[in-house]
């Protein structure tokens, strides 16, 4: 996996895209949530707001909230901003927003602010195995 840290930073996913040179919707966003039976992760297109309703219907769970910064330290081993999508030291329930598969290359956290690395999108949904609609609609 070829990492590459951007001293512009990639924090968000805005930065991602910038610093990468790509489209803002390829780069993955790993947002960690609590669900009824503790920490879960969606990995969503940085084109995309997550629709938690959608989020708990892919995983059967009743209550989602998002995690705060603690939480997702604790679920993952990382810091918000270069929380990775996979790699933590406990397995967490997984969905990828479909809207990924729509390019060839997407590009996520490497665990640090200002790293990423690139992921065939089909790999990406091959390794966690679950895809989903998990998008907001956008306003109207
Ligand atoms: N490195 C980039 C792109 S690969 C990255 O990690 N982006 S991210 O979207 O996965 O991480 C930032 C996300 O963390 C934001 O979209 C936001 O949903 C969430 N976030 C930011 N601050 C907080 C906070 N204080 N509490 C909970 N979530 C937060």
């Amino acid at each position: 996996m070829d990492i590459t840290v951007y001293p512009a930073g990639t924090r968000t996913a805005r930065d991602a895209a910038a610093a990468i040179g790509c489209e803002v919707a390829q780069i993955v966003k790993s947002l960690v949530f609590i669900a009824d039976d503790g920490p879960v992760l969606a990995l969503v297109s940085g084109a995309n707001r997550l629709d938690v309703a959608k989020l708990g219907a892919a995983l059967g769970a009743g209550s989602v909230r998002k995690a705060d910064a603690d939480e997702v330290r604790a679920a993952t081993g990382f810091a918000i901003g270069g929380t990775p999508p996979f790699g933590h030291p406990v397995l967490l329930s997984t969905v990828v927003d479909q809207d990924l598969l729509e390019h060839d290359v997407v590009w996520a956290a490497a665990g640090t602010p200002d790293a990423c690395f690139p992921i065939p999108s089909a790999r990406l949904a091959e390794l966690i195995g679950t895809v989903g609609d998990l998008a907001e609609p956008p306003p109207e």
